[in-house]
């Protein structure tokens, strides 16, 4: 049978969209005089820590300062973090995302073939506008039936709260949906759920261990962007679509 509901992680799955973030991080130490900057490897390795004011904390932690010091920086994380959130959803709003391939065409044949929609993310809720405006438009997100974002949830992921708030939301069974991750930790968030999970790793995340996975694709996939045909084996095409979904229905029940 073909899923209820399609929950999908924001960061590295619908969008490539850490690199603008980690820019955003740096313009906000900047701008609020820290003379502190994730380069590519430091950010990888901060990717670990979910949710942008616990990584900034982590980092601050992490810089083993004299407990005066410390305390008047992490004193200031929430102000860092409004500072990074306006800067990343300025420049996602100047059309510096696409959706990875494959995006858009299930969430329009989902909505065509009346598959409900939610998201489940770590990222906070104006990063959420912010993206699916710059790629869907204005009404892109009125198409999701449940946005689970950021602080919505007590214990971002790992944990699975965001997913089990969309599932109550929904009022829907786990099996009943499948999640479309990217990180190990989004993995472990849905698994944790009970769902299903399609992983489509990204730059960040492509050597973490997706062994709980249903399946694992590089990307979605479109007929203009067809995926190698080694990876597309489980597939009825060589982009993921709806119908080979029913399966993950029977997978998990
Ligand atoms: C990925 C995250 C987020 C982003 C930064 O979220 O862990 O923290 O890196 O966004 P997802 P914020 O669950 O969508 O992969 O600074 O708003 O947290
Ligand atoms: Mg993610």
């Amino acid at each position: 049978m073909m899923p209820s509901a399609l929950i999908f992680d924001v960061d590295g799955t619908l969008a490539d969209t850490e690199e603008l973030h980690r820019q955003a991080f740096n313009g906000a130490f900047a701008r609020h005089g820290f003379n502190w900057r994730w380069n590519r490897d430091d950010y990888r390795r901060l990717l670990k820590i979910t949710g942008g004011k616990e990584r900034i904390g982590h980092f601050i932690r992490s810089l083993r300062l004299d407990s005066r010091r410390e305390s008047q920086c992490l004193a200031q994380v929430a102000v860092i973090h409004q500072t990074k959130t306006a800067l990343y959803t300025h420049n996602a709003a100047s059309g510096r995302l696409q959706l990875r391939s494959g995006v858009a065409r299930l969430i329009r044949d989902a909505t065509l073939q009346g598959v409900r929609l939610a998201l489940a993310t770590t990222t906070t809720a104006a990063n959420v506008q912010a993206l699916l405006t710059s790629t869907l438009g204005e009404v892109a997100l009125r198409q999701f039936d449940v946005v689970a974002a950021g602080d919505m949830v007590a214990n971002k992921k790992p944990a699975p709260d965001a997913y089990l708030h969309v599932l109550e939301r929904l009022q829907l069974a786990p099996e009943h949906c499948v999640a479309f991750e990217d990180s190990r930790n989004g993995l472990c968030a849905a698994t944790a759920a009970g769902i299903p999970t399609v992983v489509t790793p990204c730059q960040w995340t492509a050597d973490e261990d997706f062994s709980t996975a249903w399946l694992i694709l590089p990307e979605l996939g479109d007929p203009g962007r067809p995926l190698p045909k080694a990876a597309a084996t489980r597939l009825r095409q060589r982009w993921l679509c709806l119908d080979d979904l029913r399966e993950a229905r029977e997978h998990a029940a």
